[in-house]
């Protein structure tokens, strides 16, 4: 089937022939002209990226939502695990697409070489070449820069100026958009191929009438006893992108999942950590070591009718309260504890603040997370706590002692540890 968007014509073809056919005989003369490369092996793998891309980006998206401090829409309290599966998924769907987007790139780049053809006059012609050329171009570099720099962000390994978040956020959309024009541009491709089953060799009505007529290949197929080709098929790639997919999805996912921890040699947390929880930001590596274990410790709280100061035994006294909440880190890594300190609520109900979004400060002098927005609905939430204790136990000086906040469905960026004072902008 020639379509406006067909790539493969002959004389383009013939001339990677015989590139082909000057190199000396062996395995490697299939390279460029093997025929598990097709339209077909593209588009399987093509959907299975398409999914994790899909993944990515809408969990992508709600991971900013929870991050805005003024969004159009409250971020929901509920479910208190939802950040968690979405911060899980997108981890998850982001390592899973690099064996894909390999497999994929291998599928596709002798096309690279070939020329553009089409019908219609040259200038139609040429805006179809720059859009697909353009947005493969614009596709592949910030695929490969998200995961790149996803992966790295979850290893902590930052060797570059700008702002994590909004560079991962804004690449995002330049690459869905790039997507959605590769679609538009490959369309009457992927609708040639979508439901079909893999053509047997030598029989995809996709491949070029004059490819497997004679030279390399023939040679070749001529060679095996029974007349198949020697390649692996094209179902077989597609398989071995998806199990390597699969593998490397298990040998992260420990990190937020704990049935997998045991065979997630490459998570970036083992789920181990004091209290069974694992530790980002140390309390040495905050700086914030000698004011969290001052007894002279007090936390302030700041609202419409005056401040008032408590000291960890005061705040210990109050009535205490339970909650079973994860700590869900963008890079990709949850835990899941027993939390059990006072309601930020009651709290905040001595200052008269109740109902009001709420400022969190740090004892942590410097750092991007010292100082968080605990909005309305959630400053109320009955399992919104400065907790005190973990799985039991009064916290240990890594995960906030003496106070630090926990709250349902909240990113654990905002999670803030060794709290100095709640107030109510007034
Ligand atoms: N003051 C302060 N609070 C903080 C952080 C921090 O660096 N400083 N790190 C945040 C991050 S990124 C996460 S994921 C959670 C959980 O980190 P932890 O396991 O180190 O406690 O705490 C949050 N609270
Ligand atoms: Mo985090």
């Amino acid at each position: 089937m020639a379509t406006a968007t067909d790539p493969r014509r002959p004389r383009p073809l013939m001339r990677l022939r015989q590139m082909a056919a000057r190199r000396p005989p062996g395995p490697r003369t299939v390279d460029f002209s093997t025929r598990v490369r097709s339209t077909w092996l593209t588009v399987r793998v093509g959907r299975w990226l398409g999914v994790c891309v899909l993944v990515a980006f809408l969990t992508g998206l709600v991971s900013h939502w929870g991050q805005d401090t003024d969004p159009l829409v409250p971020f929901p309290t509920r479910p208190v695990w939802g950040y968690r599966v979405t911060q899980g998924l997108h981890y998850a769907a982001g390592i899973a697409a690099v064996p894909l987007l390999l497999v994929k790139l291998w599928s596709v780049y002798p096309r690279l070489f070939v020329g553009f053809s089409g019908h219609g006059g040259a200038a139609r012609r040429l805006l179809l070449t720059l859009l697909e050329r353009g947005s493969i171009a614009v596709l592949v570099a910030t695929s490969l820069v998200q995961v790149a720099i996803g992966v790295m962000n979850t290893t902590h390994w930052y060797p570059w100026e700008f702002t994590f978040r909004l560079t991962h956020y804004a690449l995002a959309w330049v690459m869905v958009g790039a997507l959605v024009v590769h679609l538009g541009v490959k369309l009457p491709e992927i609708r040639g191929s979508w439901g079909r089953d893999e053509p047997p060799p030598g029989r995809d009505p996709d491949e070029p009438a004059d490819q497997p007529a004679a030279g390399v290949d023939a040679g070749r197929e001529s060679e095996q006893p029974d007349g198949s080709t020697p390649h692996p098929s094209r179902r077989a790639v597609v398989g071995a992108g998806l199990l390597s997919s699969a593998a490397v999805v298990l040998l992260t996912a420990g990190s937020t999942v704990p049935a997998l921890r045991e065979v997630s040699w490459f998570g970036v947390r083992s789920g181990r950590g004091p209290q069974g929880v694992p530790i980002n930001t140390s309390a040495e590596a905050a700086d914030v070591v000698d004011a969290a274990t001052d007894p002279g410790y007090t936390l302030l709280l700041r609202g419409p009718t005056g401040e008032v100061r408590l000291s960890s035994d005061e705040l210990q006294a109050m009535p205490q309260h339970s909650a079973v909440l994860p700590i869900a880190c963008v890079e990709g890594w949850s835990a899941s504890g027993t939390w059990t300190g006072v309601r930020v609520r009651e709290l905040m109900a001595l200052v008269g603040g109740v109902g009001a979004e709420v400022t969190v400060v740090s004892l942590q002098e410097s750092g991007p997370f010292t100082r968080t927005q605990l909005p309305d609905h959630f400053a109320v939430d009955p399992l919104s706590l400065v907790a005190l204790r973990l799985n039991g136990e009064r916290l240990s000086v890594d995960h906030g002692y003496p106070a630090r906040l926990i709250a349902p469905n909240r990113p654990g960026v905002l999670q803030t540890k060794w709290l100095a004072r709640l107030e109510v902008q007034t």
